[in-house]
């Protein structure tokens, strides 16, 4: 029933046609890098960042709005940022037709912004923790081919969330901390990842070292969809953030920050996503029961009323149900909404009336059941419940599969080549070794993996040193 032979094999197509058809996105936006939301895509996007929202408000993060202008003296004090971003960055250098004494930044992320002000705020150490986010559009002047909710020019909703803390360890529990929580929105999404430490030479700007969510997309590349950083001291020092401690001197704080944008809902479209077309976990899809009524040809019967009533016995226990009743063939029907993902699709046609029945068709597996009129929301409830994890463990699978570990790098960079995905080599941690191994594999390193341990005995490849960790290496969007 469930097919995937195109979302596997032009998965570039299926994905530009799907945000066509679900009316997730039009990409016909004349400027290159920048697209347009549309009302459904748009319904989705809400509900994937309100669980990203929740999880931030929940563990102690307060909700800040900064402006989208940097000033150029502000934007180029931290050498290294500049050195990371510099090439990426839209200038705004008139105001109506006076040209501006000090160029302005549209923020490439902000840092920059965010943290002079946390000067102003930060006195002492009852100041401190600060945990804020904003979930706003940045804009970067992206050189790589550009691609919608994936490589954006200007990313409509970059969640970022910046943290200022008195001590080194408690800046390391934050970043523990974010972890968790990115961990705990991928898993709801049903989103599968590996965690890596971003190697030494491809740490964020600015950033002491970098940890990367990566996941892999149905043709095969590791997809880095959210990261966080450790700044250590290096912006405190730059922008003044002091603080008086209990022993009376002042003190830099230590920063982390982290961020995830609309690749997590492009994440979410692939990882679920067959032939024909989205599929949607109950969570975040706009809607989750699409109830359709059957008439029976030239009969007269009640299936338009009972259908009203369904849909208005799960609309009051919660569910975002929808009815509908268009004057079309019920199969149009059932194409438009399979399209666009809608998890579970409830008919009703005469029969069904009579015995007081509902016949459930699940997005997932195809699969029918029949449900009873009298047990209608608990079983809803429980369809959409099963829908989900399905969802989640059909996807986790499928990563696992293609997270591989190879015999030696000759074979490790032919499986990369032929089957794509992610493979796992004994690393020893150094540098030199490292950019050796992506080099000899012909592909990126995503970094070493924090959720696997090599074997006690396992050795680095090129230096055959006892390897410290695992490297990942993937061929990356
Ligand atoms: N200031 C830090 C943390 S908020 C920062 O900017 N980190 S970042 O550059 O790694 O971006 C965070 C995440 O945003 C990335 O992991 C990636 O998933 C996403 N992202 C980055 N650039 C783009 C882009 N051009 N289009 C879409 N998503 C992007
Ligand atoms: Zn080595």
């Amino acid at each position: 029933m469930v097919r995937r032979e195109r979302w596997r094999q032009d998965f570039s197509g299926w994905f530009s046609d799907i945000l066509q058809e679900a009316d997730i996105m039009d990409t016909r936006y004349p400027v290159k890098g920048l697209y347009v939301w549309r009302p459904y895509g748009m319904k989705l996007r809400n509900l994937v960042f309100s669980l990203l929202r929740r999880l931030h408000e929940d563990s102690g993060h307060e909700e800040v709005l900064f402006p989208l202008l940097i000033p150029e003296t502000l934007f180029q004090k931290e050498a290294e940022h500049i050195r990371g971003f510099g090439g990426q960055v839209y200038w705004v250098t008139h105001g109506g037709h006076q040209k501006l004494d000090v160029r302005l930044a549209l923020r490439p992320t902000s840092e920059t912004s965010m943290y002079p002000m946390f000067a102003l705020w930060i006195r002492t150490h009852a100041d401190l923790p600060i945990k804020v986010y904003q979930v706003v559009n940045v804009f970067r002047y992206e050189t790589k081919m550009t691609k919608p909710l994936i490589r954006l020019r200007e990313v409509t909703t970059f969640k970022e969330a910046h943290t200022a803390h008195a001590t080194a360890e408690e800046a390391e529990a934050q970043v523990r901390e974010a972890i968790e929580i990115y961990r705990r929105f991928y898993e709801e999404l049903g989103v599968p990842y590996v965690i890596s430490k971003r190697p030494p030479w491809d740490t964020f700007a600015g950033a002491v070292y970098s940890i990367a969510f990566d996941t892999v997309t149905p043709d095969g590349k590791a997809l880095q969809i959210g990261t966080i950083h450790n700044l250590g001291q290096n912006f405190a020092k730059v922008y003044g953030l002091k603080y008086e401690g209990v022993d009376g001197k002042h003190h830099h704080v230590y920063q982390t920050c982290y961020g995830i944008s609309e690749r997590a809902v492009a994440a979410t479209i692939m990882a679920h996503g067959d032939d024909g077309g989205l599929c949607l976990p109950p969570h975040v899809a706009p809607i989750q029961v699409v109830v359709i009524p059957i008439p029976f040809k030239e009969k007269e019967t009640p299936v338009e009323r009972v259908a009203a009533e369904v849909k208005e016995e799960l609309t009051a226990a919660g569910i975002r149900a929808h009815l509908d009743d268009r004057d079309l063939r019920p199969g149009n029907k059932f194409y438009h909404w399979e399209r666009r993902g809608v998890p579970l699709r409830l008919e009703i046609g005469p029969k069904d009336v009579e015995k007081e029945q509902v016949t459930a068709v699940r997005r997932d597996t195809g699969e029918k059941i029949t449900v009873a009129r009298s047990s209608l929301q608990t079983q809803v409830e429980e369809i959409l419940q099963q829908i989900a994890e399905h969802l989640r463990g059909r996807a986790k699978k499928m990563l696992e599969e293609s997270v591989r570990v190879a015999a030696d790098l000759k074979s490790a960079k032919e499986l990369l080549k032929k089957q794509g995905g992610i493979v796992r080599v004994p690393w020893c941690g150094r540098e030199s070794c490292g950019k050796q191994l992506a080099e000899k594999v012909e592909a990126e390193m995503l970094g070493e993996e924090i959720d696997n341990r090599p074997a006690q005995d396992a050795r680095c490849p090129i230096c055959d040193h006892p390897a410290t960790g695992n490297a990942l290496l993937a061929k990356t969007y």
